[in-house]
C-alpha cells in the first residue's frame, strides 16, 4: 500500500490530539505547504540570483542572507494568511508579530516560533539547512493582542514542534507529544509521504557533533568530554560528524544515534544557539525519541525563558551520551 500522505496522517492522528480542533492540524498544513515553497526556492537557489548577502543584518547581526529573508516572509505570510494563529515569533524580526483577525477579532489559540532558514552559513556552499518550528497555546487571554508571555514558556508547554530539512531530499519531521514521525516530500507530486515512522534514538550512540575550532575556549568539562570521545577505550573512540547546520547534524543522529553539542565558551559565554525557536522544539522532538536536552545541568524543557532571543548552551541527542555529557559538567564545572 502506497506510504500514507503527511495530510492524511494529521487528520488521522488528529483526534489522538486531546485539544484538537483542527487548529492545530491547519497549521501543520500551513507549515507543508510553506516548506515546499522555500524547497522549491532552496533547490533553485543555485541557479536564481538570490545567494549573497542581502546587505542587511538581522537581530543576531549576523548576514541576512536573501534566503533567509524569502523564507522567513514564506512562513510568516503563510500562517498569517490562513488566520489559524494569533502571534509568530522568528529568529529574523526583532519583536513578535501581534496577528490581527478580521475586524481586530482573532480568537486564535495558538502561537508559533521560528527559525525559518537554520544553517544559512551553509547556502551558498550547497550544504543541507533546515526550518525549525514550536507551536504552544497562548496564555494570555482569547481575542486579545498577544503579549511577549505568550512566547516566554517553558518548553514542556510545546504542543507541536517540528523541523524541515532541505537536504538529499526534503524531509518534514515532527512531533505532537505522540512520538516524533519524519515525511519526505516526493519532489515529482508535491506530496509528504510517511517515510520515517516512530524515530527513535539509540540509547547510546558512537558520533559527536561539535565545532572543535573552538576547542581553546570551551569549558574545562567539555575539553575532557571530547577527549574521553576520541579515547582508545570500551565503544570508543567515537566518529566526529560536524556538518555546521542544526537541522542536518541533529536529524543524521537521531538516525545513526548521536550528540550534538554547541557548548558555552569564552566568545560565547551563553553559547549560540537560541532557546525559544532552535533548543525547545530540537528539545522536544528530542525526548519524544526517547533521546535527551540539557544546558549541561537542566533540562532544556524546564528553562524558564527571559527574553525573546535568548542564547543557551545545548546538548542533544541519544540518552545515555547526554547524561554521560552532564555528569563530566558536574565533576569538572
Ligand atoms: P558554528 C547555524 O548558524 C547554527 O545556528 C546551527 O545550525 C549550527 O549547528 C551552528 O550555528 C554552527 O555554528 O559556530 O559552529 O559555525
Amino acid at each position: 500500500m502506497e506510504n500514507k500522505t503527511l495530510g492524511e496522517f494529521i487528520i488521522e492522528n488528529q483526534n489522538a490530539f486531546k485539544y484538537s480542533s483542527g487548529e492545530l492540524s491547519r497549521i501543520l498544513n500551513s507549515i507543508r505547504l510553506a516548506a515546499k515553497v522555500v524547497n522549491h526556492k532552496v533547490n533553485k537557489a543555485g541557479l536564481v540570483d538570490i545567494l549573497g548577502s542581502a546587505g542587511n543584518k538581522n537581530v543576531q547581526d549576523e548576514d541576512q542572507k536573501k534566503l533567509d529573508i524569502l523564507a522567513n516572509e514564506i512562513f510568516i505570510q503563510t500562517l498569517i494568511n490562513r488566520e489559524i494563529v494569533c502571534g509568530i515569533a522568528s529568529e529574523e524580526n526583532e519583536n513578535f508579530i501581534n496577528v490581527e483577525g478580521h475586524n481586530n477579532e482573532n480568537k486564535n489559540k495558538y502561537i508559533v516560533l521560528i527559525d525559518p532558514l537554520d544553517g544559512s552559513s551553509n547556502i551558498d556552499v550547497n550544504v543541507s539547512v533546515g526550518t525549525i518550528f514550536s507551536v504552544f497555546r497562548r496564555t494570555s487571554p482569547l481575542g486579545s493582542p498577544v503579549n511577549l508571555n505568550d512566547f516566554l514558556q517553558k518548553g514542556v508547554n510545546q504542543v507541536a514542534a517540528g523541523y524541515v530539512i532541505y537536504g538529499t531530499s526534503t524531509m518534514l519531521v515532527y512531533t505532537t507529544g505522540h512520538g516524533v514521525n519524519g515525511f519526505t516530500l516526493n519532489p515529482a507530486i508535491g506530496t509528504f509521504y510517511l517515510s520515517h515512522p516512530k524515530m527513535t534514538y539509540k540509547k547510546n550512540g558512537h558520533i559527536y557533533s561539535l565545532n572543535e575550532g573552538n576547542y581553546i575556549h570551551f569549558p574545562e568539562a567539555i575539553k575532557n568530554y571530547v577527549k574521553y570521545c576520541q579515547l582508545e577505550e570500551g565503544d570508543r573512540p567515537y566518529t566526529s560528524r560536524y556538518i555546521g547546520s542544526l537541522v542536518s547534524d541533529f536529524h543524521r543522529n537521531i538516525i545513526k544515534g548521536g550528540i550534538y553539542l554547541y557548548p558555552s565558551s569564552k566568545k560565547k559565554p551563553k553559547g549560540k544557539l537560541r532557546l525559544l525557536y532552535e533548543c525547545n522544539p530540537m528539545a522536544f522532538i528530542a525526548e519524544q525519541a526517547g533521546g535527551k536536552a540539557s544546558d549541561g545541568f537542566n533540562r532544556i524543557m524546564e528553562v524558564s525563558p527571559k527574553e525573546l532571543h535568548e542564547r543557551i548552551p545545548f546538548y542533544c541527542g541519544s540518552y545515555n551520551m547526554v547524561k554521560k555529557l552532564e555528569s563530566f559538567m558536574k565533576k569538572y564545572q
